[in-house]
C-alpha cells in the first residue's frame, strides 16, 4: 500500500489511473444518507479579519498610486515575489510534495520566506495540502471546490473544517516534515516568528530605510501585499478548480489556467499538476514568465543547492493525455486514438 511511504500519498491519482470513476462519485456531498447532516460553524474571528484585511487591502493599492513612495510600491512587489517563493517553492513543491531537494541554506531562505507569507506553518500548510490531493474535491478536502468558488477561496478558513478533514486527515503521513528540526523551530515559535516577519518588519523598513510614513507603509507593504498574495494563492484553489482546459485528466475539475499561473508564481497549470503532483515545474509546457517558481528552483539547481528535481518522462504525459485528456493537449492526434 502506497500510503505507508512518507510521500505515497501524493501518488494516489496516479494509482486511480486505471477505473476512474465517474466524477459525480467523488463528490460527497449529499452522498451518503446514512452520514448526519452536517451543519456549518462559522468562526467569526477569522471573518472579522478578513474583512479588515481586505477593506484596508483596498486603500494600500489606493494609496499606492495617489501617496506612497516609489520604493515602497517596489518593497511590497518584492515581498509579494519573496513570500509567494515561501509557498510555491517552500510549503507546495518542496516540502507537501517533496518534489525535489533542498541544502539548509535554501531551506532556510524558504523557511523565512514562508513566515512572511503567514499561510499558516509548513507543518499545517503541508497537511491540509496532503489532504487535498489524497481527498480532492470530497468533503474531506479542506478547500473542496465542489462546494463552490467562495468556499475555495476564502470560506473555508471562515468556518470549523468538515469531520471527514479531520477523520481522513489522520491518515495522512507527516512523520518526514515532523522529523525536520527546521520546520518544527517555525511551528514552535510560529506565534512569534510571523507577526515579526509577515507585519513587524515589512512595516518598520520603508519607515527607516526610504523615510515613508507609517500609513503608507502599514497598509501598502504590508495589508495590501499580505492580502494580494493570499487571493492569488486561493485563486489556485477555486478558479483554477473551476475554469480552464483539461489536456491531461478530464475527469477531475483542477484545470490548466494562464491568469491564475500569472499571478500564483507559476501554480495555475493544475490540471498537470493534480495528474503528476511529483514533478517539481508542477507544470509540462509553458516557460519562466508563466511559471517563475521554476526559475527560481532551476536557479538554485545551477549553483548546486536545489537537487534531485523529480520530473515525468515525456512518453508517461503523452499516454495519459491520450487515455484521459479532454483532447485540448497541442500535442495530441486525434489519429493516434482507436
Ligand atoms: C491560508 C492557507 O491562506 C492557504 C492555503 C492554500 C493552499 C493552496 C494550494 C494550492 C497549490 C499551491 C499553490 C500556491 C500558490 C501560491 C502563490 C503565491 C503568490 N489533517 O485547523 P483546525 C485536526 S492561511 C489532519 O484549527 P478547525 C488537527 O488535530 C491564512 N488533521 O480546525 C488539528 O489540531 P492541530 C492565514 C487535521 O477548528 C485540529 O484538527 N491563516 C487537519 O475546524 C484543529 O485544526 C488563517 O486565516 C488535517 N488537514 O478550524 C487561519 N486539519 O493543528 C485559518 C485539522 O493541533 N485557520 N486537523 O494538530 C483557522 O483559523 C482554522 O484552521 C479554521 C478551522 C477556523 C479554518
Ligand atoms: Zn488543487
Ligand atoms: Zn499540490
Amino acid at each position: 500500500n502506497i500510503t505507508s511511504a512518507p510521500t505515497g500519498v501524493l501518488f494516489e491519482n496516479d494509482t486511480l489511473e486505471a477505473d476512474i470513476p465517474p466524477v459525480e462519485t467523488f463528490n460527497g456531498v449529499g452522498k451518503k444518507p446514512e452520514q448526519k447532516p452536517f451543519k456549518v460553524k462559522l468562526v467569526w474571528r477569522n471573518i472579522l479579519l478578513f474583512v479588515y484585511l481586505h477593506a484596508a487591502a483596498l486603500y494600500g493599492a489606493y494609496l499606492m498610486v495617489t501617496a506612497a513612495r516609489f520604493y515602497t510600491g517596489i518593497w511590497a512587489t518584492i515581498l509579494y515575489m519573496c513570500s509567494g517563493f515561501g509557498i510555491t517553492a517552500g510549503a507546495h513543491r518542496l516540502w507537501a510534495h517533496r518534489s525535489y531537494k533542498a541544502n539548509f541554506p535554501l531551506r532556510l531562505i524558504l523557511v523565512v520566506f514562508n513566515t512572511l507569507a503567514f499561510e499558516n506553518h509548513v507543518y499545517e500548510w503541508a497537511r491540509d495540502h496532503r489532504v487535498h490531493h489524497k481527498y480532492s474535491e470530497t468533503n474531506a478536502d479542506p478547500h473542496n471546490a465542489k462546494r463552490g468558488f467562495f468556499f475555495s477561496h476564502i470560506g473555508w478558513l471562515c468556518c470549523k473544517k468538515h469531520p471527514d478533514v479531520l477523520e481522513k486527515g489522520k491518515g495522512i503521513d507527516m512523520s518526514d516534515l515532523a522529523a525536520d528540526k527546521l520546520l518544527m523551530f517555525q511551528k514552535k515559535y510560529y506565534l512569534l516568528l510571523m507577526p515579526l516577519i509577515c507585519f513587524f518588519l515589512p512595516t518598520v523598513i520603508p519607515v527607516y530605510c526610504w523615510g515613508e510614513s507609517w500609513k503608507n507603509a502599514w497598509f501598502v507593504a504590508t495589508m495590501f501585499r499580505y492580502t494580494f498574495t493570499l487571493n492569488m494563492t486561493w485563486l489556485v484553489n477555486s478558479a483554477a478548480h473551476l475554469w480552464g482546459q483539461r489536456p491531461y485528466d478530464q475527469f477531475i475539475n483542477p484545470s490548466e489556467n494562464l491568469g491564475v499561473s500569472v499571478g500564483a508564481l507559476g501554480e495555475g497549470w493544475h490540471n498537470y499538476h493534480h495528474t503528476f503532483p511529483w514533478d517539481y515545474k508542477t507544470a509540462e509546457l509553458g516557460n519562466y514568465r508563466t511559471n517563475f517558481t521554476t526559475a527560481f528552483i532551476d536557479f538554485f539547481a545551477m549553483i548546486g543547492w536545489a537537487y534531485d528535481l523529480k520530473t515525468v518522462p515525456m512518453s508517461m504525459i503523452a499516454k495519459r493525455v491520450k487515455r484521459t485528456g479532454d483532447g485540448s493537449h497541442p500535442h495530441h492526434h486525434h489519429s493516434h486514438e482507436g
